[in-house]
């Protein structure tokens, strides 16, 4: 019998009947003809017309660095998580399974690239240099994020969904009115972070359409993790993410997200077609994530354990492992040897936690305003006093 074809929106009166919708989300369930991969969950590396081009110059010397940044950016964040359960940090906000998404796309960018996360980029942080120690604040609640934003090429974290889009829309305007594109060698791009529950918001929209009408070199990298919280992507869209951009004029491409150098690969095109002035680009990393949402949820309340035990078989860093085994006869001392690092990693992250120093009441007021107000003076002043009114185990505070 013929497989049912998925709905294609060419017709704008068409609508797709049962079947159609049936497979359009079986192709968005399990990935589809048109995912692009590199390097399959058994390791093996498959050559790809398109983008082999991109991954050229990949040698066994820079997959081992992969192999060694997904593996550390694993053990930073499951050492957030494990510091959130002893009661160190307020929240965390778990990337596990999503490292060869945020590893790849953040070693295609360079160092004048500008980037905007939204709050699970911590794997993208890492590539842009960011210390999983400078992290540790927004959800100690001791700071929103202490880094230095423009010179690091790095935005804060936005936890409001989809709000990043704009700012990088915005942003990479800029870099367009300015004439910083053009030029493959010295041109400039952005990159923005976002969901796939993201794309079901406004300001994702607006973006699109600011980016498209602006011909903005701005790559639009959506993490589809298959889940918005407890919200699955079959209540999002009833077309694969990576073809809405269609409809907003620019390319969209869907990338398997649990590999490394199809993620470097593609996002190095995107960033080019950017940066010669042929964005924005639409980007869908299909990828899973592997934990809760968040520290505060709990996925086993809404979708099965199969499921997750399925994703397990193409665990983004278990491929590279075995590609470096077999193919490159990588030997056990360096497996080793990353493993020993990431505890060391992990003993910073904890120690340096634990030491964080709680920050005094006045932090509420003195970083708000550029300029002191009586007003805002005064209620300092009377928190202040009313701080100092309780007594402590050591006599008044
Ligand atoms: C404007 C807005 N609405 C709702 C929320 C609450 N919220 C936080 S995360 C989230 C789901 C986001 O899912 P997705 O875009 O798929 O990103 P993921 O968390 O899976 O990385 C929602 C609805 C929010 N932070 N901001
Ligand atoms: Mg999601």
């Amino acid at each position: 019998m013929e497989e049912p074809q998925a709905w294609v929106p060419t017709d704008p009166r068409s609508r797709p009947t049962h079947t159609q919708v049936v497979a359009g989300l079986k192709g968005v369930d399990e990935g589809g003809p048109e995912l692009v991969q590199l390097l399959t969950p058994e390791g093996e590396r498959v050559p790809d017309e398109r983008f082999d081009r991109f991954a050229g110059d990949i040698g066994l010397d820079e997959i081992k660095s992969l192999y060694r940044d997904l593996v550390l950016v694993r053990r930073a964040d499951r050492e957030g998580n494990a510091l959130q359960r002893q009661g160190e940090l307020g929240i965390w906000v778990p990337l596990l399974g999503q490292e060869a998404a945020q590893v790849g796309s953040g070693r295609a960018l360079r160092p004048d690239d500008m980037c905007f996360p939204s709050y699970r980029e911590h794997g993208v942080a890492w590539t842009r240099g960011i210390d999983p120690t400078e992290l540790l604040g927004i959800f100690r609640g001791t700071d929103h994020g202490g880094w230095d934003f423009t010179g690091r090429r790095f935005h804060p974290y936005t936890i409001v969904i989809g709000n990043q889009c704009l700012n990088a829309a915005g942003y990479a305007m800029g870099q367009r009115f300015e004439s910083k594109v053009g030029d493959p060698e010295t041109g400039e791009a952005t990159i923005c972070y976002f969901g796939d529950g993201a794309t079901s918001q406004g300001d994702v929209h607006e973006g699109f359409v600011w980016a498209a009408a602006y011909d903005a070199p701005l790559v639009f990298f959506c993490q589809n993790n298959q889940w918005a919280i407890s919200v699955p992507l079959s209540k999002q869209t009833r077309v694969p993410l990576y073809q809405r951009a269609r409809g907003y004029g620019f390319p969209g491409i869907r990338v398997d997200g649990n590999d490394v150098l199809a993620c470097l690969a593609v996002t190095r095109w995107a960033l080019e077609e950017c940066r010669t002035g042929n964005g924005p680009v639409l980007i869908e990393a299909f990828t899973y994530r592997m934990d809760s949402h968040t520290t505060s949820d709990d996925a086993t309340r809404y979708r099965l354990a199969d499921e997750v035990e399925l994703w397990k078989l193409k665990d983004p860093i278990e491929r590279v492992r075995v590609h470096l085994a077999r193919r490159h006869g990588v030997e056990q001392e360096f497996f080793d040897a990353i493993d020993a690092e990431a505890n060391e990693l992990g003993d910073r992250i904890r120690s340096f936690c634990r030491a964080m120093p709680q920050p005094g009441p006045e932090r509420m007021f003195s970083e708000v305003y550029a300029a002191s107000s009586p007003q805002v003076d005064g209620q300092r002043d009377e928190y202040l006093d009313y701080h100092a009114s309780f007594e402590t185990s050591e006599g008044r505070r």
